[in-house]
């Protein structure tokens, strides 16, 4: 199956020219020294060139000097100058950092460090699969994010929460699988891209996943770690902040108590007596009903620093999770706005973490919609570490029915100015931990794969994991390069192929908005699963997400004079110009203002024809989808081929849905027909 291999297809190649070009400097690799991370990339080349060549390369262990060769290594393995690469240049890397260069007859393929190597080797390996030229390469980089990290939410008995491609590669009938060959071979998809660390259990820790972190289940854990070892990957585990109650029987979690500390002490010293180079753990607390430190009256910097004192001596981290907020909300109450939750919780406790915290902050203050402004948390905590956290797992953008490639969604958050400290004080500075010069920082993002055959149930939501990992190794890589590398990879590199992909995934971010909820007001989805269009399914609940439509308009007051006061919490001048009717922006309008239906978007339009245009829209650009697709036939893998025609089918069924709900469900309040005429009313 072609599309089990993803990215790394590592297709036959068919320009002659290229093919030789390619087997004169390939045919012979020089492995400078042997790491288990630089024998992984070995293998890597070894088996691609195979491949792609029909090439099965010599392994030498010196240099020599007449033919061309491949060289592996470190910095350290060469004499920089007789390369003619200046001291700077390799200082200027950091320890993730690479050098690819042609010289003196040679690919020099090095790493400041073995990491390097790995990132150096499928950097070449992206080239060779684009057919570029190698005979004069001089590249190097590093990337601008420390972490680099997936968290799954893969529960032991084999179901992931909000997965949408089958079940967990790590865990059936709550043990671990037994074959890990796909642990492997995800630990390479990961690695191709750049990432250095996963969680591998779901963040709500059930009973039998709090049991991880004991003998039971560390042996395995352990062999999981040493896989993703191998390719530069560092493993964490979501744990239960209620452990020492659950597991060590004691009468109080409270992180302030000897017996609860010292319980963390000695529980981390078991866990890296199997593991050595442990992460540490990834806490979801005193959210959605787990367990945390407001039990105790304690406050989460309390909370994560128990476990941080006790990771400490291991150099582990505890990523603790800002996900926190009143999940029982009573809805008349306007003034417990759940957009607030975050920053009220964790703004106060700014310089109280210990400096092995990191403080994961999701990029929007509600939960991963389509739309939704940049979480004025990021940037505000001068004194504290932190990360961003996306969701690649599709939970409210089309579950990997519907296609929505959420790479220019994280590029507009990454790029966006929170003006924290003036001026281009973009979320991009922050998480890479310039702009107040954290110790760790860096960018989660929840997995959207599982074990069907082509991992992400959907296969252009393949786009979606490899976008993430390019993106976030530099964020400045263009939405479009990073689109076109994954087309060339994975379905090659001929036009007509590529632009039609191309097309469907740079507009279906957009038509999915089109025919969802609008102008950033969020949800209207079906309580619970959260596919499919129902717009008042969280309106009366208690869950925080209202879109407060009635006959005379709709929106989220959250202005300071009238409304939530949310927007008071950015700096300015966004406060002021999302505090303001005239200057929010259109798209997020809904989410910071309660407006008539009749108020006039920047676009001219009225908020209610916007409504039924966007979903008439939505609709037709499926349509055109369907059609582009469509012309692929016969042209790409048909298993492919199949996989996304079918989907389509599905989205458009879902988009006309939502359409349709969505428009007479706003006619039906406003009572104000279309301008063009184009609904049947039910
Ligand atoms: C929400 C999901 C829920 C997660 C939660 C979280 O609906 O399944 O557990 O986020 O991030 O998006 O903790």
């Amino acid at each position: 199956e072609e599309s089990y291999r993803c990215w790394l297809q590592y297709r036959f190649v068919q320009d002659t020219q290229r093919f030789y070009q390619y087997r004169k400097w390939v045919s012979n690799i020089v492995v400078a020294r042997e790491t288990e991370i630089i024998n992984s990339a070995a293998r890597e080349l070894q088996d691609a060139l195979k491949s792609m060549l029909n090439l099965k390369p010599s392994i030498w262990r010196h240099p020599f000097h007449q033919q061309p060769f491949l060289f592996l290594g470190s910095y350290e393995d060469i004499n920089p100058e007789n390369h003619g690469i200046s001291a700077s240049l390799l200082n200027r890397l950091d320890d993730e950092g690479y050098l690819l260069k042609t010289v003196n007859n040679q690919i020099l393929v090095i790493g400041k460090t073995d990491r390097g190597t790995l990132y150096a080797t499928f950097h070449l390996l992206r080239l060779l699969q684009c057919e570029q030229p190698i005979d004069s390469l001089e590249i190097t980089d590093s990337p601008k994010n420390q972490l680099r990290m997936i968290n799954q939410w893969d529960n032991m008995d084999g179901s992931i929460e909000r997965g949408y491609s089958g079940n967990s590669i790590f865990f059936r009938d709550n043990d671990f699988v037994d074959d890990l060959t796909r642990v492997k071979n995800y630990a390479r998809f990961l690695a191709s891209v750049g990432i250095n660390a996963i969680s591998i259990n779901n963040v709500n820790v059930w009973n039998l996943e709090t049991r991880l972190i004991t003998k039971e289940f560390l042996p395995k854990v352990k062999e999981v770690a040493e896989i993703f070892k191998s390719y530069a990957i560092t493993v964490f585990l979501s744990i239960n902040f209620a452990s020492p109650i659950e597991l060590g029987g004691l009468s109080t979690a409270d992180p302030l108590d000897r017996d609860v500390q010292k319980w963390w002490e000695n529980k981390a010293k078991e866990i890296y007596q199997y593991i050595p180079d442990f992460g540490g753990f990834v806490v979801k607390a005193d959210s959605e009903g787990r367990p945390g430190p407001f039990t105790y009256h304690r406050s989460h910097a309390e909370g994560a620093n128990v476990l941080a004192r006790a990771l400490k001596p291991y150099n582990g981290k505890v990523i603790w999770r800002c996900f926190v907020y009143n999940y029982l909300q009573d809805w008349r109450d306007r003034s417990t706005d759940r957009a607030k939750a975050a920053y009220d919780h964790f703004g106060p406790l700014d310089g109280q973490f210990l400096d092995n915290v990191i403080l994961q902050i999701k990029n929007g203050p509600m939960d991963f919609q389509v739309r939704e402004p940049v979480s004025p948390l990021l940037g505000a905590m001068k004194k504290t570490n932190q990360m961003i956290e996306f969701q690649i797992t599709q939970e409210y953008t089309g579950q990997q029915i519907d296609v929505c490639y959420l790479v220019p969604q994280w590029k507009e958050v990454f790029d966006f100015d929170t003006y924290a400290q003036g001026e281009s004080s973009t979320v991009k500075s922050i998480v890479n931990g310039s702009l107040y010069n954290c110790k760790y920082s860096g960018v989660a993002g929840v997995s959207n794969i599982g074990d069907d055959v082509n991992w992400t149930g959907h296969a252009l939501a393949q786009a979606n994991l490899y976008g993430f990992g390019r993106l976030i190794w530099n964020p400045d890589l263009s939405t479009e390069q990073i689109t076109k590398e994954w087309i060339y990879l994975t379905f090659g590199i001929h036009q007509q192929v590529v632009e039609p992909i191309k097309w469907i995934l740079l507009h279906s971010w957009e038509t999915y908005e089109n025919y969802t909820a609008p102008l950033g007001v969020g949800w209207m989805v079906n309580p619970n699963h959260h596919y499919g269009p129902n717009v008042d399914g969280y309106e009366y609940s208690k869950w925080g997400t209202y879109h407060f439509a009635d006959r005379d308009g709709i929106g989220v007051d959250r202005t300071v004079e009238t409304g939530t006061g949310y927007t008071a919490q950015y700096f300015s001048p966004c406060s002021e110009i999302y505090n303001s009717l005239e200057c929010c922006p259109d798209e997020l309008l809904l989410f910071f203002h309660h407006v008539p239906y009749s108020h006039q978007l920047k676009s001219g339009k009225t908020v209610i024809q916007h409504i039924y245009d966007t979903h008439f829209e939505g609709v037709e650009t499926v349509k055109l989808f369907i059609k582009l697709w469509d012309s692929l036939e016969g042209k790409i893998d048909n298993g492919i081929f199949q996989n996304v025609k079918e989907r389509l089918k599905r989205q458009l069924e879902n988009a006309i849905e939502w359409r349709d709900q969505i428009n007479t469900y706003f006619y039906r309040k406003s009572g104000v027909p279309d301008e063009k005429n184009r609904m049947i009313y039910r």
